[in-house]
């Protein structure tokens, strides 16, 4: 059904026209030809010849042949695609300079000027593939498009564009991680059970994991974790014979859609795994431990990614126990990996979660840079480093990470977090990707104007061999995948944004709507409208200014003044009567500004240049303090917190509209949980704004009623 299909549905195509059809077809989708065998190639058939059968009813022949005569008579009318080097029609329609123009996994749609055939190309089956998503997608967002031959009204006036599109993804790791444990529950997931395991076995639904596969390559993704971060006991054992064949069977499913298995491992393997007594990178028997597992690893699945690990944070092990730094710890994973061409993705989430709170020069927000920066140059080619968008935990607004610009030297990706934690739990609609585009457009000034973060993760600004996007998944088993089903528009968006970082929120926001609820005018605007106020209603009525935390400690749901406030975990909004916020300046707080380069130190560093929405989390403050905005910062947090109560209500009622328009099931579905969210940020609302009355005594200027 439409909440399972999500944006692959290609229902959309063309809405009311289901009888006329088959006569919109391109003249080229009748007939597919194809000269290699591979199986992501018979991947991109499957997916081509459904998809056009869906788009307009009719199932197109597809024409395997070894041999270009029988096949490249271009009277006959074809799509024929193929790799640059492995199919001759390629070379046979495209220029040198045409074909140089792609590498890797980009690639190349062309239509003749007869439109009558349509090659597809790229020097990798991965590539085309992604072309065939590509097109599938044109085809559904622009109707009109397809319409050749006389029929067209365009053709008639001269007017029908033939298709020529190239292609070419900006990242080069586009990763998705799972949270995902062994007994089947997520961590942070909010959306089911785990699709990936069951009562402590691998899942037998073998389909349902090709069917998430084929999601995330649709947008591009080409390299998966499979489990949580947080190796434990029983998921260290995946290394193991015990589970590497199943482990085999997943790495399957995802190779078909050219994406590439990961395995989180859990750093104390030697001892959990191996009976060993030390997991010291060091010491030369851990050291072949590695280097054997991995061995046997490849054995089993000879295009295995790598090991993403995180160490030596939040009570997991690492290098720290045998007196060894990161660079170290991760050389010997990279070590093992390296004849097998496998990556060690290392985490940069290390920070001492057992801090004495009264000590304030141990900020949390250092943490990272502090540990990682001094190691920049020492790390092994084959390894990467995965740095949080910002220094603390994905609150819904943070600085960003000063790693990002400070570590020349090094592999890196940047971390997302898809699945709302902090953000909702997807039970609130909170459309991310604007804040993914705020952080990858931040200018680091790391080389002079123009060093964005967009740049360092896709490797051009220090021209670095590898590196990319990675993010924690939001999906379960939930029937829609995500909870909410708004919240699909999330992992589409990320997928599209790590393809490539220039598209604007906007644009993949009336993509993800048109795919999936179709091209009705009123349904586009009033979805495409909702997702794109979500993120700043949400922020409105939770943590003010920066200052993050005020949730409930643990699960992280729902308000929770002072939850953290007195906890070890270094994550204070460090309110009295007098004022709030953290003062991380050089002059009298923490010193963390100056981990950035200058420009952006002397922002932050300054009261009078520091942005409005991170002033908390820069700066301690009167309740007083007027805001560039004008508002004092306690007026600020009355006001903010009753618009958006008001706005999350009138977002449930924008929905209400949409009734009788979108599938029954999903707009009953989102109708509920809008009505439960504009409840939530009552409490919200409540909470944030009493007590900060009674810190502060100062009245509501518009003297509303603070509960
Ligand atoms: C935090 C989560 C925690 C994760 C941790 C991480 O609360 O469950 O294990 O991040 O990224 O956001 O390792």
């Amino acid at each position: 059904g439409p909440q399972y299909d999500a944006w692959l549905g290609y229902h959309a195509a063309l809405p009311g026209a289901n009888g006329g059809l088959h006569k919109a077809a391109p003249i080229w989708s009748k007939r597919i030809e194809v000269q290699e065998q591979h199986h992501v190639m018979d991947t991109a058939l499957t997916e081509l010849s459904q998809g056009l059968s869906k788009l307009y009813g009719v199932q197109p022949e597809i024409i395997k042949a070894q041999t270009q005569d029988a096949l490249h008579n271009e009277r006959i009318p074809a799509i024929r695609l193929g790799t640059l080097d492995g199919s001759r029609f390629a070379a046979a329609t495209l220029t040198d300079s045409e074909r140089a123009a792609v590498h890797g996994e980009g690639f190349i749609i062309r239509e003749d000027e007869a439109q009558r055939e349509l090659v597809i190309s790229s020097a990798t089956l991965q590539g085309v593939l992604y072309a065939v998503f590509h097109l599938l997608r044109e085809l559904t967002l622009k109707p009109e498009r397809a319409q050749t031959g006389a029929a067209s009204d365009d053709m008639k006036h001269g007017k029908h564009k033939r298709i020529d599109i190239t292609e070419q993804p900006v990242n080069s790791l586009r990763m998705i991680n799972q949270w995902d444990n062994v007994d089947g529950s997520i961590e942070r997931g909010y959306a089911g059970r785990s699709i990936f395991y069951e009562n402590g076995e691998f899942t037998r639904d073998i389909k349902r994991i090709r069917d998430y596969a084929r999601l995330l390559a649709s947008t591009g993704i080409n390299a998966v974790a499979i489990n949580n971060v947080n190796v434990h006991r029983k998921e260290s054992l995946f290394l193991a014979e015990r589970y590497l064949g199943e482990v085999a069977k997943f790495a399957t499913a995802f190779r078909d859609y050219g994406i590439r298995l990961f395995l989180s491992a859990n750093y104390a393997s030697p001892i959990e795994v191996g009976g060993l007594q030390s997991a010291d990178p060091l010491d030369e028997q851990v050291r072949e431990w590695w280097s054997i597992q991995t061995a046997k690893v490849y054995a089993a699945i000879p295009d295995f990614g790598g090991y993403l690990i995180k160490a030596d944070s939040e009570n997991r092990p690492g290098p720290f126990t045998y007196n060894r730094d990161h660079a170290e710890g991760a050389n010997m994973l990279a070590e093992a990996l390296r004849p097998f061409g496998g990556l060690v993705i290392w985490r940069c989430f290390v920070y001492n979660c057992k801090q004495d709170w009264r000590d304030r020069s141990t900020d949390r927000a250092r943490a990272a840079y502090d540990h990682f920066k001094p190691l920049d140059g020492r790390f092994a080619d084959n390894v990467i480093l995965q740095i949080k968008n910002g220094p603390m935990d994905f609150q819904v607004r943070e600085a960003v990470s000063p790693l990002f610009g400070g570590m020349e030297n090094t592999n890196q990706v940047i971390e997302f977090q898809i699945t709302q934690e902090y953000t909702g739990q997807q039970r609130h609609l909170a459309y991310l990707v604007p804040q993914w585009k705020e952080v990858l457009d931040f200018d680091t000034y790391a080389k002079g104007e123009g060093s964005e973060i967009k740049r360092i993760a896709d490797g051009s600004l220090y021209r670095r061999p590898y590196s990319g996007f990675a993010a924690v998944s939001n999906i379960g088993a939930d029937a829609c995948w995500t909870g909410h089903p708004l919240a699909q528009a999330n992992l589409y968006g990320y997928g599209r944004l790590g393809w490539n970082p220039e598209l604007s929120a906007e644009q993949i926001a009336d993509e993800w709507v048109r795919l999936t609820f179709g091209h009705d005018e009123q349904v586009v605007e009033r979805i495409t409208g909702m997702l794109l106020c979500s993120l700043d209603i949400y922020e409105s009525y939770t943590a003010p200014l920066g200052v993050g935390w005020m949730v409930n400690p643990d699960h992280h749901y729902g308000p929770n003044v002072d939850g953290y406030e007195y906890s070890k975990w270094g994550t204070y909004h460090f309110a009295d009567c007098h004022g709030i916020g953290v003062d991380r300046t050089v002059k009298s707080g923490t010193g963390y500004t100056s981990q950035y380069h200058a420009e952006n130190a002397a922002r932050y560093e300054s009261l009078e240049t520091c942005p409005d929405e991170l002033i908390l989390f820069f700066h301690h403050v009167p309740y007083t303090h007027v805001l560039h905005s004008g508002k004092t910062v306690i007026q600020h947090i009355y006001d903010t917190h009753f618009e958006g109560v008001e706005q999350a209500e009138a977002l449930a009622e924008t929905w209400k509209e949409l009734e009788g328009k979108v599938d029954p099931v999903i707009y009953s579905k989102v109708a509920t949980l809008q009505a439960e969210q504009a409840e939530h940020a009552k409490e919200w609302r409540d909470m944030i704004n009493t007590y900060f009355y009674r810190k502060s005594g100062i009245q509501d200027e518009h003297a509303r009623t603070i509960y």
